[in-house]
């Protein structure tokens, strides 16, 4: 007879579902994007994947996920960037046989609200993106200076790799199991921001299906950003270096098309 631990619930169509929420130093904000998580989705669970940030964020998580058994939390070390956090939720997510996992910043820039139409696109998708560069998208009280960012790293992003995603950048998403078994995560070197990126592009050379929802992005009200000139350093020097591998591996391919070619039809 089936136990009711082997019933699994099927949220909006793709199974059990974890969003992960990387922190550090978000002790303003933990509480309230579970709070709203929880509302905006009851059946999804909830990892917090916290870098032993100093002003106890992970203490907060911890209290949260004792009241709350669909909220769990991943006590890191110390600060080792959003990518490592990121694949560290995966790896706890892909052990625990979740079908589905979300990226979601703990800011509230990335509205919980809009996580059932996100769920609802990955019934057709490996890969979904919460994108704020496609028609229908809003992105509310952020600086030039970040707008003008975002539009060119995606700009560059595109043009220097191929990816044919408008938001290569945001980390806003749904990843299907099956994609994240498929990718080689263990290749992932991003340590900031460029891990976006850097899964977009493996997503994309794997053939995975990837379809862009447009979400309503905030600028945080509360704490601070943790983006910086070395982040930015960071995703620039990366794009610049996966794109010349890129153009390396197809000149070479060509060569080999032609010397084979060469070979047959003397
Ligand atoms: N665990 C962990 N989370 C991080 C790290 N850096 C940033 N974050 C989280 O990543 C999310 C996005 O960061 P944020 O500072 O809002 O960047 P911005 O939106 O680009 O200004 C937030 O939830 C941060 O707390 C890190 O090194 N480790
Ligand atoms: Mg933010």
């Amino acid at each position: 007879m089936a136990q009711l631990s082997d019933i699994r619930p099927v949220v909006f169509g793709v199974g059990r579902v974890l969003v992960v929420i990387p922190t550090y130093n978000e002790a303003d904000n933990v509480a309230a994007i579970v709070r709203r998580v929880r509302r905006a989705a009851p059946q999804v669970e909830i990892l917090v994947a916290d870098d032993n940030s100093p002003d106890g964020t992970g203490a907060l998580a911890a209290a949260l996920a004792r009241d709350d058994g669909q909220v769990h939390v991943l006590h890191r070390d110390g600060k080792r960037g959003l990518g490592a956090a990121y694949l560290a939720g995966f790896a706890w997510a892909r052990q625990r046989g979740y079908d589905a996992v979300v990226e979601m910043d703990a800011d509230g820039s990335h509205a919980p609200e809009d996580l059932p139409a996100l769920l609802r696109a990955a019934r057709d998708a490996d890969v979904v993106i919460g994108s704020r560069w496609t028609r229908g998208a809003r992105v509310l009280n952020w600086p030039l200076r970040r707008l003008m960012l975002s539009r060119c790293g995606n700009l560059y992003a595109r043009l220097a790799l191929g990816v044919p995603v408008a938001d290569a950048t945001g980390g806003y998403r749904v990843y299907r199991a099956a994609v994240l078994d498929a990718l080689d995560l263990e290749s992932v070197c991003s340590q900031g921001y460029s891990f976006q990126v850097e899964l977009s592009r493996l997503a994309h050379r794997a053939g995975a299906r990837i379809v862009e929802v447009p979400i309503t992005f905030a600028e945080r009200e509360r704490g601070t950003s943790k983006m910086s000139p070395l982040i930015v350093a960071e995703a620039l020097w990366r794009i610049t270096g996966w794109a010349m591998r890129d153009r390396r591996t197809a000149v070479r391919r060509g060569w080999r098309a032609a010397t084979v070619g060469q070979a047959r039809w003397p």
